[in-house]
């Protein structure tokens, strides 16, 4: 199977412990693809789709209880509890492997095992770095196949000597002779462990077949993992959409954007803008890993191969890039079906089908209470199939502006930019969202702090990660550097409606914030950062009334003062006296603009 003899031991050793009634080297054809689709269609795991409609796609329906990444179920173990630090769940190494090697013991019995090679990053490039998962879940290997570049291509590289991420999944459902095999095995919630082990580059995940917790190339290695790597080698792996822009006058310019899960780095990697001669192309729209280069730019390139979207609230109007990249070769997971063998999704079309099946499987009739769709249903799509995809997507591109964002109802802004380089870490750090439907929790609406977007997602101790960010600014000079700005679109009225239009209006703020990065004197200054003179603000076309524009644009001192108090005690809870230089300086210089 391969020639690398720490590769070769490795799956003899996950052989002899799972104990599969098979196993499959994943070499990535397109044969090897369809084939296993096929399979899964004819063992009932998935559906096909329509061909006419939506050609070589799949339908696939979770289990109710599997249905997004289960955070309290993701453990960072590292030999010391402080290298986990206080925003990640811990147990150490010696405990937490003998639990899941007991778990792991005979669970592939009477499954298929299959070894994933696979490259986050184009194959053999400088950024990039190799995994291999192996798995027991045809979903998984299908979507790996899609989100990431899997393959012979990387076996060499493995056989060349080439070091490895060991990523090892297993849905933890073992059959018995005479069992049948659920449509979705899964594995109950405290039996599940999403574990990642960065002292040995190690990532063990059981019980979960869904999303972040089994496509180990995603979040568990492009962040959590990668993280580790990034600061040991001085780089940054960051939840991040990566967009080009061109400008009516052909200039063109690269921006980055965190917004944590299901708060629009899709939609915004896939932008339609509304101004008349700009032009977006989308580079990633979930990771950035981003280094500084010898010109002192920082570069960001998209280390995954395809998207993994949310279908919720993608339409004609709202996002036409990503429905056109869903046209085919597309996996669906937890959509509803409609009766011609077609996907459908909440505001998919403004009226819903009479009739559907709903993504568990059963009758839905519209005007039925609850939604025919899960609200975390996913599409998985090759990068290639984007229209919009920029030509330079295999590239790092430099950066000159990185955006972070939430959804915040109340307090933030539509936009405003950081005074300097080092206050923009102090605003990535107090960023606030809405818990969404990406992550299995029972407070979904509720605000919770999200720093950098990467709360779920730093793989060691966050005061380290800050720092890091300060480590990566004394590597450039700030006028080398992205400005940094924080975007909201999410802003609701008293009668709980998002006031901003959002999508592709969202164009008109890239507008101000791209002539920002050139020094435009187009701003006002508040006492949390710069915001625009609504009179330079391209609003052209737009019906907005000037009651709207008024408090997307207020800076309350009344709410700012709340929103000091709550991060002091936020910090004090979690940094204490770790509280990072940087971050104590700026909320410093923060309460004195407000007094
Ligand atoms: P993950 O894949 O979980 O990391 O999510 P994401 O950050 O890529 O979010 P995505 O773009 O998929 O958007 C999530 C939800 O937010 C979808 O239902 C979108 O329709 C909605 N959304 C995205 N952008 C906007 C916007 O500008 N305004 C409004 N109102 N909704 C938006
Ligand atoms: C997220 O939750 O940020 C996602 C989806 O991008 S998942 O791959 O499930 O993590
Ligand atoms: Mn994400």
């Amino acid at each position: 199977m391969t020639k690398n003899k720490v590769l070769k031991e490795w799956i003899e050793e996950i052989q002899s412990l799972c104990k599969p009634d098979r196993i499959v080297l994943w070499e990535g054809t397109k044969v090897q693809y369809d084939e296993l689709a096929e399979e899964c269609v004819r063992t009932k795991k998935a559906i096909r789709l329509n061909p006419k409609k939506r050609p070589n796609s799949l339908l696939f329906r979770s289990d109710p209880s599997d249905v997004a990444r289960v955070e309290k179920r993701t453990f960072i173990s590292t030999t010391k509890e402080s290298d986990a630090g206080p925003t990640n769940n811990w147990i150490a190494p010696t405990v937490l492997k003998p639990i899941m090697l007991e778990l792991y013991k005979n669970c592939m019995t009477g499954r298929t095992m299959y070894v994933i090679p696979f490259s986050m990053g184009p194959v053999g490039h400088e950024f990039s770095k190799v995994g291999v998962e192996i798995t027991d879940s045809p979903y998984v290997a299908l979507n790996m196949h899609i989100m990431t570049r899997t393959g012979r291509s990387v076996l060499h590289l493995i056989d060349q000597g080439e070091t490895f991420v060991k990523a090892l999944h297993s849905v933890g459902y073992p059959l018995q002779p005479g069992d049948i095999d659920p449509a979705w095995p899964s594995a109950p919630m405290d039996h599940k462990y999403i574990s990642h082990f960065p002292e040995d580059n190690m990532i063990w995940a059981y019980g979960s077949g869904y999303g972040g917790n089994a496509l180990l190339g995603k979040k568990c290695f492009a962040l959590r993992i990668a993280s580790n790597q990034a600061r040991n080698e001085g780089w940054m792996a960051e939840h991040m959409l990566i967009l080009k822009l061109t400008d009516p006058n052909q200039k063109i310019r690269y921006i980055t954007g965190a917004f944590p899960s299901a708060c629009g780095k899709t939609n915004l990697a896939m932008i339609n803008p509304s101004l008349p001669g700009w032009k977006a192309e989308t580079c990633g729209d979930d990771i950035a890993w981003m280094r500084i280069k010898e010109d002192g730019r920082l570069y960001a390139i998209n280390p995954e191969n395809g998207f993994f979207g949310v279908t919720s609230g993608t339409s004609q109007s709202s996002n036409p890039i990503a429905l056109a990249t869903v046209q085919h070769d597309t996996i669906f997971t937890n959509t509803a079906l409609t009766d011609d063998m077609d996907v459908w999704w909440e505001d998919l079309t403004p009226e819903a089908p009479e009739h559907l099946i709903d993504w568990q499987g059963n009758d839905w009739y519209k005007g039925d209470s609850v939604r025919p769709d899960h609200p975390n249903a996913r599409f998985t799509a090759p990068l290639t199939n984007c229209p919009a995809l920029a030509k330079e997507y295999q590239e790092p591109v430099p950066i000159s502006a990185i955006l972070f964002g939430g959804r915040r109802p109340t307090t933030i802004p539509l936009i405003h930019q950081s005074f300097s380089f080092c206050h923009g870490i102090f605003i990535g750090s107090i960023m606030g969202s809405q818990i969404t439907a990406a992550v299995l929790d029972e407070h979904i609406g509720e605000v919770r702090r999200d720093p950098f977007a990467m709360l779920p997602f730093i793989g060691y101790n966050i005061t380290d990660y800050v720092n890091h960010w300060t480590k990566i600014y004394h590597m450039s000079t700030e006028d080398l550097l992205p400005k940094i700005f924080f975007v909201n679109w999410f802003r609701r009225d008293e009668n709980n409606q998002y006031i901003w239009p959002g999508f592709g209006e969202n164009s008109r703020i890239l507008q101000w914030i791209l002539e920002r990065t050139e020094g435009n004197i187009n701003y006002k200054i508040t006492p949390i950062g710069f915001v625009p003179d609504l009179k330079h603000l391209n609003l052209t076309n737009l019906s907005i009334s000037k009651a709207a524009l008024d408090t997307l644009f207020e800076v309350k001192k009344e709410d700012w003062e709340i929103e000091i108090k709550d991060i002091e005690s936020y910090y004090a809870k979690v940094y204490g006296i770790h509280t990072p230089e940087v971050l104590k300086v700026q909320l410093q210089k923060l309460k004195e603009r407000f007094e």
